[in-house]
């Protein structure tokens, strides 16, 4: 045995990564072209990743450690091309980070805030306390500034603040939804994202009013130039009509807050099915469709 070696093993504990990233770009080249399964795990399996789409930097202990929340149903391609743009991204901000996606049966209305919801506590339940800052994310919004970090901060932070589809960028001054970050405190003084919108929109609204409404939690949004996401261009999903109901619930949303949303969580869904792939882990779950 080489006792140089072993020594050197046991005592090499990584410093931490600079604070300081040099070579961020502010407009990233975005390719939106679907890489095959095979081409992409090709590629990425020289960057050392991990199973379940787990990295780390190799030389230094990250400052950052986010787990990434997709929730998701019947968007292959749109997964594939979030990968193989976000990994990149994702390892340039040297983060220490994992990307699971939470998949939605077929047979129910897609619920996004739901399985956000279970993505944020199943995770937990795989990694323990790995990841103590927790991205939501969408799967079709590939972010264009790497100056904009996917870290946590006082406040709830909303990255998604200049989405290619809208004209003037923001959406409206309340919305909250593509992208955000939360401690996993934040999260929980929220009580997370409420579980009964089945169907397109108001989730978002909804988790808007829980958090300004929180004296704890506070909401901020990065700027503009920073927030930049191109969002890939596709037609409204089949299980995902717009919730005629949602104007009505965002109104008593006040009245149902500690009740709808994580503290509420048990029981409405079932976890089928855990798989590790090699660019991320999906957690694929059955959902209450009158949770
Ligand atoms: C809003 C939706 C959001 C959605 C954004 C952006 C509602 C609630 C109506 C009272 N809100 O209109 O959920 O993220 O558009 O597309 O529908």
């Amino acid at each position: 045995v080489n006792m140089d070696k072993l020594l050197y093993k046991k005592i090499a504990i990584l410093e931490n990564c600079s604070d300081v990233i040099y070579g961020l770009a502010r407009r990233r080249m975005i390719n939106l072209i679907p890489p095959t399964w095979a081409e992409l795990e090709a590629n990425f399996s020289k960057t050392g990743i991990q199973l379940g789409g787990r990295w780390k930097p190799k030389n230094c202990t990250s400052r950052i450690h986010v787990a990434i929340i997709i929730p998701f149903r019947d968007r292959d391609s749109h997964l594939r091309v979030f990968l193989n743009n976000m990994h990149p991204f994702f390892q340039k901000q040297e983060l220490d980070y994992r990307i699971y996606i939470v998949e939605q049966k077929a047979g129910t209305i897609f619920n996004r805030g739901l399985l956000l919801n279970i993505g944020f506590v199943e995770s937990a339940k795989i990694d323990g306390d790995a990841y103590d800052c927790f991205a939501l994310h969408d799967v079709d919004l590939i972010a264009e500034n790497e100056w904009n970090i996917y870290n946590c901060s006082e406040k709830v932070k909303h990255m998604a603040a200049n989405i290619s589809k809208f004209k003037s960028g923001l959406a409206y001054e309340k919305y909250s939804g593509g992208v955000a970050m939360f401690t996993k405190w934040q999260y929980t003084s929220v009580n997370g994202y409420p579980n009964t919108y089945f169907g397109w929109g108001g989730e978002d609204d909804d988790l808007y009013e829980r958090i300004t409404n929180n004296n704890n939690a506070g909401f901020s949004r990065v700027p503009l130039d920073i927030g930049r996401y191109t969002m890939i261009k596709h037609e409204r999903d089949s299980g995902n009509p717009v919730n005629p109901g949602r104007v009505r619930q965002l109104q008593s949303s006040y009245k149902r807050r500690k009740v709808d949303g994580l503290s509420g969580l048990n029981g409405t869904y079932t976890v089928l099915k855990i798989d590790e792939f090699l660019l991320y882990t999906r957690i694929y779950v059955d959902v209450d469709p009158i949770a």
